[in-house]
């Protein structure tokens, strides 16, 4: 699930290792620059967590944010 977080979307997902985690970064990178709307995120070993909001809208939750974020979960199965 989602979740607010500091004017964000936010969600941690977690994969079996290092190798599934950066396969799914890299879908989802090729999404965000399709959509122009990039991810904060962090990555550690299987884990990788992501924000999504709208900087050009002031670092708010946007639709644009909604859309990539249920992107991001086909992606991550
Ligand atoms: N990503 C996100 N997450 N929010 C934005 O407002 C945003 C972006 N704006 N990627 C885009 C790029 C904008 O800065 C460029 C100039 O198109």
């Amino acid at each position: 699930m989602w979740k607010k977080q500091n004017n964000s979307l936010y969600k941690k997902f977690e994969f079996k290792n290092f190798s599934q985690a950066f396969a799914f970064m890299t879908r989802v990178a090729l999404a965000a620059e399709k959509a122009d709307h990039h991810p904060l995120w962090t990555n550690v070993y299987n884990k990788v967590e992501i924000w999504l909001s709208t900087h050009d809208a002031g670092d708010i939750v946007t639709d644009k944010d909604k859309k990539l974020a249920k992107e991001i979960d086909k992606l991550a199965r």
